[in-house]
């Protein structure tokens, strides 16, 4: 079993201040308050104009206040990396506040435009968030990607190694676990020996909806440990150490454990009283817990009976500083939604917002004078100097900026061409691909592939063959030793620039937006290209917009593609993609025909996916060999295509009509227009690289008051000329481009599910052939006509 060496957790240890605790606990008072006070200002107290609930989440801010204070207060170094569960964004933002990194009046603004978010966000909340959360589990998933992407770094020396590696931390509520996604990469990582990795379960028992089920829990220390973690439980904190050492104190122990989380929570909620009647009910035959009955008044009850380790910063601190290697830890934290606020433990919290009465009051126990409550140190028991000096020196306020902006990787003034007269574009991008691989060029090292589980069938073998498979540790390629003839050569090293991932797309998409952020989170930018099917986008689309959200930069090639797939049937056919490459923020998308379009497209993508204010790019591809244009490709060409269109066919002048036509379909809308042609002289035919490109300059022309590229095009032909659009899409996909001038359209595409067939007959049977496109053509013309 490979373990590595180089890091460990070698902690330097500095001389820790004799008052740490104190200050660490007077700053968790200060945490829950700031966090509890943000969302009180942005629901009661700044002016309301449209009527809606602002919300945020006070009970589950309470239930992760010891945690995150003693996390960033004390045991996060500069390097460390987190994720914060989303709905703990204020305890996030009090902390940064009181870190210096973030002002009053973004809290003042919390939920508000241009206020600190509502869940951390790497693009807008800035250089303090290291990964933006939100849809739960997507986060904590993330961290383990991240950990890969820093070894990989590391392993290649790509980063320096004179620090220890940095600790990718997620902050996960205990309801993240019930996501999918979480076991999917559970299970990914411990394939790939991941290391570094921390996830911290916020176990306060509840959901959004109700108490979480005791049987669940049973069996998480189970997994994780199987997966090869280590798990560490705090469950009771010293105060109730402290009682179940007394004389019969393991009875309140025994009590605790089999205690229902919905009991639990209840008494929670009930307080002192309600605990006194239960335990009495229950243990009063032992003298040793009458005792503990009769010492404790209820506020004191109440505090022991809650005394969970999550709650206690001496357990905390002592859990967290225990770990000092670099495997994999699973800390389990028991803790109360709601802690120390009136709504603690009741089932329906999570959107519970305290009154005016009851922010008074916790106003009071707080200490806040009026006027005061963004002072960061009033209400504490400790001088203001001796708070400030200690956060000064807080481990992670020693750090470099955050986020590295490290030098683009250069790339090549022109992509090799694939050779050949009659290719497809999957097969055109495999070669692309490998003859980089073969070249000394510094992107090659740049690049990093990985796919679910589709690597061959998406066209990387050419790629894997010469640059190998990524893995911690050197592993021969049994088949190759053992003389068995194949066409893949799978060797495993950490040289090795493809990441091999299972089938889960969810897990790809994590990966490229863990590699798409090398550059801002570890100092080395990778241009990472992921492979899958292009039906199985889907899959894995919210980690897609997750990835996108946060900025992260990739390629996706999305192989085969539409009904065009023909044989493999209706399972495999993808239909509505092009419109979430459409309507996906941050990601360009294209369907190029030829592959010297996508050779073009390809460079210019890895630079695009290197630009400051830019997006990711995603490729729809497919394996219909068709017959390649012979042309070179000059300046003006390279620019349309990237724009996202040109007229392979120019139309004449006052042109009646045209066919615009997208992809794999090329070939149809080729043999159409030249038909068409014998009884519409000059009529165009437009070839359409990207209808994602081109909507959005449409849209962004509109607003400034000028032409766009789609305008400029359709306005050679006369006005209302008629229009035929064709590609292997939903048809709306095209559709709008009757707007952009006033055209008569016709969008032919594939509005059902697809089925198994040939080209031929499923082009036929789904209208996009080139009868369909005559037929269409004669439709639109006759109404152009009217
Ligand atoms: C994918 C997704 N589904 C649903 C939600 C809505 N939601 C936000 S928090 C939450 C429950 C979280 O419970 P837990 O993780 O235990 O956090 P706690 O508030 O208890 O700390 C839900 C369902 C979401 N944010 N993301
Ligand atoms: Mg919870």
């Amino acid at each position: 079993m490979l373990r590595t060496l180089e890091g460990g957790l070698a902690r330097e240890h500095r001389a820790e201040p004799d008052d740490k605790l104190a200050c660490l606990t007077a700053l968790e008072r200060k945490v829950l308050w700031l966090s509890t006070w943000m969302i009180h200002n942005a629901n009661h107290i700044r002016p309301n104009r449209d009527g809606l609930k602002v919300g945020g989440h006070q009970a589950s801010s309470a239930s992760v206040a010891t945690l995150m204070t003693a996390l960033y207060f004390d045991v996060l170094r500069p390097q460390d990396r987190v994720a914060v569960k989303p709905h703990a964004s204020p305890v996030f933002h009090a902390i940064q506040y009181l870190l210096g990194r973030q002002t009053r009046d973004k809290l003042e603004r919390f939920r508000g435009f241009g206020g600190a978010q509502s869940y951390p966000s790497r693009t807008k909340d800035g250089e303090t968030v290291d990964f933006s959360t939100g849809s739960v589990g997507l986060g904590v998933g993330m961290t383990l990607f991240a950990s890969i992407a820093q070894d990989y770094l590391r392993l290649k020396r790509l980063i320096p190694t004179d620090d220890p590696p940095g600790r990718m931390i997620a902050l996960a509520g205990d309801a993240e676990l019930d996501e999918g996604n979480i076991f999917e990469a559970l299970l990914e990582g411990w394939k790939h020996d991941v290391r570094n990795l921390w996830w911290v379960i916020d176990y306060n028992r509840q959901s959004l909806d109700a108490v979480v089920s005791d049987r669940l829990f049973g069996r998480i220390d189970a997994m994780f440990e199987m997966m090869g973690w280590r798990v560490v439980t705090l469950k009771y904190g010293r105060l109730l150490e402290a009682a179940f050492a007394r004389p019969d104190g393991h009875h309140l122990r025994e009590w605790i454990d089999a205690c229902p989380n919905s009991l639990y929570s209840a008494l929670v909620y009930k307080g002192g009283e309600g605990w006194r009647e239960h335990l009495h009910r229950d243990l009063n035959r032992y003298p040793g817990i009458r005792a503990i009955l009769d010492d404790h008044n209820g506020a004191e009850l109440q505090r022991l009976m809650t005394n969970l380790a999550g709650h206690d910063m001496e357990s905390v601190l002592a859990a967290f500083h225990a770990v000092e290697d670099d495997r994999p830890t699973c800390f389990i934290a028991y803790t109360i939604k709601g802690y120390g606020l009136p709504f603690a433990g009741h089932k329906d919290n999570h959107a519970g917002l305290m009154n005016l009465d009851q922010m008074a009051s916790f106003r009071q126990s707080m200490a806040i004078p009026d006027g005061a409550e963004w002072e960061l140190f009033a209400g504490l028991d400790l001088p203001a100097e001796r708070l400030a000096e200690f956060l000064a020196g807080v481990p992670l306020a020693e750090s470099d900026p955050r986020r590295h902006d490290p030098a683009a990787v250069a790339v090549p003034p022109s992509l090799p061409l694939p050779r050949g007269t009659r290719l497809s574009t999957q097969e055109a991008f495999g070669r692309i691909l490998g003859d980089i691989a073969a070249g000394e060029a510094p992107l090659a090292d740049h690049v990093v592939t990985t796919s679910p589980d589709v690597t061959v069938s998406t066209n990387l073998g050419p790629w894997v063959n010469r640059r190998g498979i990524f893995d911690r540790a050197e592993r021969a390629d049994t088949f190759r030793e053992e003389h068995v003839v194949s066409a893949q050569r799978w060797a495993m090293s950490p040289q090795g620039q493809h990441i091999e991932l299972g089938i889960a797309e969810s897990n790809l998409f994590l990966q490229l937006a863990a590699l798409g952020l090398a550059g801002p989170l570890f100092g080395t930018r990778l241009l990472p290209i992921g492979t899958l099917y292009d039906p199985f986008i889907k899959r894995g689309q919210d980690a897609l917009n997750y990835a996108c959200y946060q900025d992260a930069r990739f390629i996706l090639v999305a192989t085969p593609s539409g009904i065009t797939l023909a044989p493999e049937g209706g399972a495999h056919q993808s239909v509505g993609e092009p419109l979430t490459g459409l309507a996906q923020p941050g990601l360009a998308s294209f369907e190029p025909a030829y592959s010297d379009e996508l050779a073009v497209l390809l460079r210019w993508a890895f630079e695009e996916i290197q630009r400051e204010e830019s997006q990711s790019v995603y490729f729809r591809l497919s394996t219909r060999p068709i017959d390649q244009p012979e042309r070179t490709i000059d300046p003006d060409l390279a620019a349309a295509i990237v724009a996202g269109a040109y007229w392979l066919r120019e139309p004449g002048p006052d042109a009646e009509f045209a066919i615009a036509y997208c992809g794999a379909v090329a070939p149809e809308a080729l043999a159409a227009h030249q038909a068409v042609a014998e009884d519409v002289p000059g009529a165009g035919l437009l070839a359409i690289t990207s209808p994602d490109r081109l909507h959005r300059d449409w849209l962004e022309a509109r607003v400034g008051g000028e032409s766009g590229v789609a305008e400029r095009l359709l306005t050679r032909l006369r006005p209302g000329a008629a229009l035929v659009t064709v590609g292997d899409f939903h048809p709306a996909t095209l559709s709008w481009l009757g707007a952009v001038a006033g055209n008569t359209i016709v969008p032919l595409g594939v509005d059902r599910f697809g089925q198994s067939g040939d080209i031929p007959d499923l082009y036929r049977a789904y209208g996009i052939d080139t009868d369909a496109i005559l037929d269409a053509a004669a439709r639109a013309c006759l109404t152009a006509l009217r």
